[in-house]
């Protein structure tokens, strides 16, 4: 292996850390460098120990865990069997994103570096803490700290004295050609895999899920469109139980469609084949069909509807022959511009597609080969499912929230993913979801005594609700649920189930609606309302306790009112009430579950 190799190891979640590692490596290539980016699960960890330089750019999720495509490589990391001075040859960096307002801030950032120490590899610098609370956003912390990264590196690992760096101003080659098709051609088209009933859905062989229906469950004109969409996943293999989430990929809007391509002056009927021009580093990915069609390209792989990146200005400055626009793109991608672009872009929640508009010139001179570098490909999104199979055979059914919103900008803002599910038409068998079900973090109790108790606003409701049901086809009775939403008569879904399964003495609802009166009332205050019931189940019966949901503050405020239980019915100390909760928490008797 040549000593002017840099590897790039990411864990990433939604895709900030891969993109972060792509930036990297995009700038070791522009100091001649050697380098190879890849996903920690995807890499061979026992080769570690022949690797000379290592740079790990790692996020970490809400509950401190580790993301889902560096969780191998992180159990194989923290066996107790490795000899502690098994990577002394490797000279590492960690770069840890995570955002400062989750108690477990970094801890796989921090957690890693400490491993790599022990098994006697040698730090280059500290490691590297990016924040999204930071007041420039992550890069606030990533450039200062890549900027030290470079001259630890380059020292050590100069690059050949024959080739000069690559200017900012210029170009770096790209991953890949595209190889238009002239209409005559024939096409054969090759369609990526799908799960077809032999193998369990993945990632990779998806399952192609028809849409059963599509509901509103919040009232008309409530500012909310909250849906409870069904699938049918009848012949797919899957399993699942409450707690577990289904993962889809959402689609660009065909108007988005069409405005792209007339903006980069493309047929979206054309077809064209993908080459890698490095085939070990940027292999054509799996998903794309070959011939594809440019539509398919961009409605499926290219996500022109997110806020973009730095990177994306970094490689759109360098098609700029404009000077106005070259300026501000210079502008956007320098360290000094980032305040300026993080007002003209996140702010404002501004589209890749937006900001294309903005700078006709340029997008114009896009060479095409170059659109896999500018935009990342769509991620999957999780949902808790919120239906039980024994409820429920053969369907997935999830609650979702459209998400709208207004910023200055004229367009209101629109999810991509919850707009695409709300946009799909329930029919026979033309409209269909790639899908598939991971285990979710939610674990509930197999045994038949443990009551549960739940709390779930809004939509986080949803793995309560299969759970519920579970349950209850279980003969699991005790069923304690705390429900809040802003109106009786506007968002209070799933009631008439509730009420059917209350009547049945199958579970019991207390409900808090927030905005029905003067004073907020919220899920917090009716688990302190109930202190004794809670107690009672809690030490009495062994109950579980479960939060989740998607609002900041109401976790911890959910947590405070329990430990006020505690002392309140047990005449313990705050300490005391904590201690509780942790000893609650190390046992799975206390679990909780948020999303933003
Ligand atoms: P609000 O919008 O009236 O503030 C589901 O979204 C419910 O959760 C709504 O009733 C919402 O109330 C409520 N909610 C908002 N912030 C909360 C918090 N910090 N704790 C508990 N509930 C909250």
């Amino acid at each position: 292996m040549s000593s002017h190799t840099l590897l790039l190891l990411y864990g990433s979640q939604t895709g900030t850390a891969q993109d972060t590692a792509e930036r990297i490596g995009r700038q070791a290539q522009r100091r001649r460098i050697g380098v190879r980016v890849q996903a920690l699960d995807t890499y061979n960890v026992a080769n570690l120990i022949s690797e000379a330089l290592v740079v790990f750019v790692c996020s970490t999720t809400g509950q401190g865990d580790p993301p889902d495509n560096m969780k191998n490589f992180w159990r194989f990391l923290f066996r107790k069997s490795l000899p502690s001075g098994s990577l002394r040859r490797l000279d590492y960096a960690v770069l840890g994103l995570g955002d400062s307002s989750y108690p477990k801030y970094n801890f796989v950032a921090k957690k890693l570096h400490k491993r790599l120490l022990q098994l006697g590899a040698n730090a280059l610098l500290p490691v590297g803490l990016a924040d999204d609370q930071h007041d420039l956003g992550p890069d606030g912390v990533i450039d200062p700290w890549l900027n030290l990264f470079w001259q630890k590196a380059l020292a050590l690992y100069p690059p050949p004295a024959d080739l000069s760096p690559i200017r900012d101003e210029d170009p770096l080659p790209p991953r890949y050609v595209f190889h238009f098709l002239d209409d005559a051609t024939e096409k054969l088209v090759v369609k990526p895999v799908l799960a077809d009933g032999q193998v369990l859905p993945s990632s990779s062989q998806p399952f192609p899920a028809r849409v059963v229906s599509n509901q509103r469950v919040t009232a008309p004109g409530h500012f909310q469109d909250v849906r409870l969409i069904e699938f049918d996943i009848t012949g797919s293999n899957i399993q699942y139980s409450a707690g577990d989430v289904v993962m889809l990929r959402p689609c660009n809007s065909t108007e988005d469609v069409e405005q792209f391509c007339q903006l980069l002056k493309l047929n979206p009927d054309h077809y064209f084949v993908l080459k890698s021009t490095d085939n070990n580093t940027a292999p054509v990915p799996a998903r794309l069909p070959q011939p594809c069609s440019v539509r398919f390209l961009v409605q499926e792989f290219l996500d022109i509807a997110a806020v973009p990146r730095r990177s994306f200005f970094e490689l759109l400055a360098t098609f700029a022959t404009n000077d106005l626009e070259r300026e501000k793109l210079a502008e956007f991608s320098s360290a000094q511009g980032q305040d300026e672009l993080h007002s003209y872009c996140n702010r404002l929640r501004r589209t890749a597609l937006e900001v294309l508009a903005d700078f006709p010139h340029t997008t114009a001179e896009l060479n095409v080969n170059y659109l896999l570098d500018l935009f990342p490909e769509i991620q999957p999104r999780s949902f808790s499912i919120a239906s039980s199979l024994q409820a429920h055979p053969n369907r997935i059914q999830i609650l979702v929230a459209v998400v709208k919103y207004k910023t200055r900008l004229h367009k209101p803002r629109k999810g991509l993913c919850s707009s695409w599910l709300a946009s799909l038409t329930p029919s026979h068998d033309d409209v269909c979801v790639p899908l598939w079900v991971k285990k979710g973090g939610l674990k509930f109790p197999q045994d038949h005594e443990s009551p549960v108790i739940m709390v779930g606003p809004g939509t986080g409701v949803a793995p309560f609700r299969a759970a519920i049901q579970e349950r209850i086809a279980d003969g699991k009775t005790e069923n304690v649920l705390f429900f809040g939403c802003r109106s009786e008569s506007k968002d209070f879904y799933c009631r008439d189930e509730w009420e059917q399964k209350i009547q049945a003495g199958h579970m019991t609802l207390f409900t808090a609606f927030s905005r029905d009166q003067e004073d907020k009332v919220y899920v917090q205050h009716r688990v302190k309302e109930q202190a004794k019931l809670l107690w009672d189940l809690i030490v009495n019966k062994n109950a579980f306790f479960y939060i989740a949901g998607n609002a900041k503050q109401m976790p911890t405020a959910v947590c405070d009112a329990l430990k006020e239980v505690l002392q309140e019915e047990g005449g313990v100390t705050e300490s005391q009430a904590q201690e509780m909760l942790d000893t609650m928490e190390k046992s799975g008797r206390f679990q909780s579950e948020t999303w933003s």
